[in-house]
């Protein structure tokens, strides 16, 4: 599990930061925060021990309201960031953030990466099916038709499917939320930060000012609770398949929860130096700096 942290209780208000939250009133990221503020708290993870990484969109100003240490990077880049902060310090619990855009688009190299390296991170994307902060153009997840800035008479390309990527991907535990079930939401993301491995929480998010299609209403009509099906097994990886490929985000029917869950060694595992001390705590004393700068001059 990834939460290696002293537990403590910790309050939602102690995760509350001074800035002015910018989103639009009603953006589905301010129930995504919520969601986030939650499971931290509920988890009990010390704050200086969580890191929160994103990548550039409206969803990644999360690391600025959430009071643990957070990093607002480059577009798409949220997932190496966070990698190179978990093995740097394999201690740490490390939530990477962001858009459909941000880690569907310009940022799939990565993911689709990290998934088979299986870093123990988790990976809250908030999809909007929309690039929300540069004004409404389409986004990867965007439905096949839909009029957009960018594609005024309709998109042409049929939308990614992250749940069918995640699982065909080498993703360890792969999940879909609503963000109109904060509740819900906020007991898978506790899920996905415990589980031990690469932990994908793909979240339907209205963006209420640039996306009329995808709305709360839309989602509410269409959303069930995998866990509610009778004789859904989490680790049926070609039943998880079957389903997260019949039923994508804009199907008539949306099934939300945990999807696939597996258990396989980290990458971290695989690294026996970082074991029981991480990179970052390991004494430097004896190392000669100097001999290994010469060679370089
Ligand atoms: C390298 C680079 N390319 C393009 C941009 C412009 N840009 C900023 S955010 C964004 C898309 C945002 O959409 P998404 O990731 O879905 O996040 P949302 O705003 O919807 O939360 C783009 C294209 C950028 N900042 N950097
Ligand atoms: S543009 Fe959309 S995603 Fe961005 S803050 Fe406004 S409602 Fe939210
Ligand atoms: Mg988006």
């Amino acid at each position: 599990m990834k939460m290696n942290g002293e537990m403590m209780a910790i309050k939602i208000t102690d995760l509350n930061t001074p800035e002015t939250i910018t989103w639009c009133p009603g953006c589905g990221d301010m129930a995504i925060l919520m969601g986030v503020k939650g499971a931290i708290a509920e988890l009990g993870v010390e704050q200086k021990d969580i890191v929160i990484v994103s990548g550039i969109g409206c969803s990644s100003y999360v690391p600025q309201y959430v009071k643990t240490y957070g990093v607002h990077s480059l577009h798409g880049r949220s997932l190496p960031v966070a990698s190179g902060i978990k093995l740097a310090n394999n201690k740490l619990t490390v939530i990477a953030e962001g858009g459909d855009g941000d880690g569907y688009g310009i940022g799939m190299g990565h993911f689709i990466h990290i998934m088979r390296r299986n870093i123990d991170l988790t990976y809250i994307v908030h999809n909007n099916a929309i690039y929300g902060l540069t004004k409404g153009q389409t986004s990867p997840t965007s439905k096949k038709g839909m009029v957009t800035k960018s594609t005024p008479a309709g998109s042409l390309e049929e939308p990614v499917n992250p749940e069918a990527l995640a699982i065909l991907g080498g993703a360890t535990f792969v999940a879909r939320v609503y963000a109109g079930d904060v509740v819900h939401m906020k007991k898978i993301m506790v899920e996905a930060v415990k589980h031990k491995g690469f932990a994908l929480v793909d979240v339907l998010q209205p963006c209420v000012t640039y996306n009329s299609f995808n709305t709360y209403q839309f989602w509410q009509q269409r959303v069930y609770k995998l866990e509610d099906e009778k004789g859904y097994d989490v680790k049926n990886k070609w039943k998880a398949l079957e389903r997260a490929s019949e039923q994508g985000m804009h199907a008539d029917r949306i099934p939300i929860g945990i999807f696939y869950k597996e258990e396989r060694p980290t990458y971290e595992d695989g690294v026996p130096e970082i074991r029981d001390v991480p990179c970052a705590k390991q004494p430097i004393d004896g190392i000669q700096i100097g001999k290994i700068l010469e060679r370089y001059k």
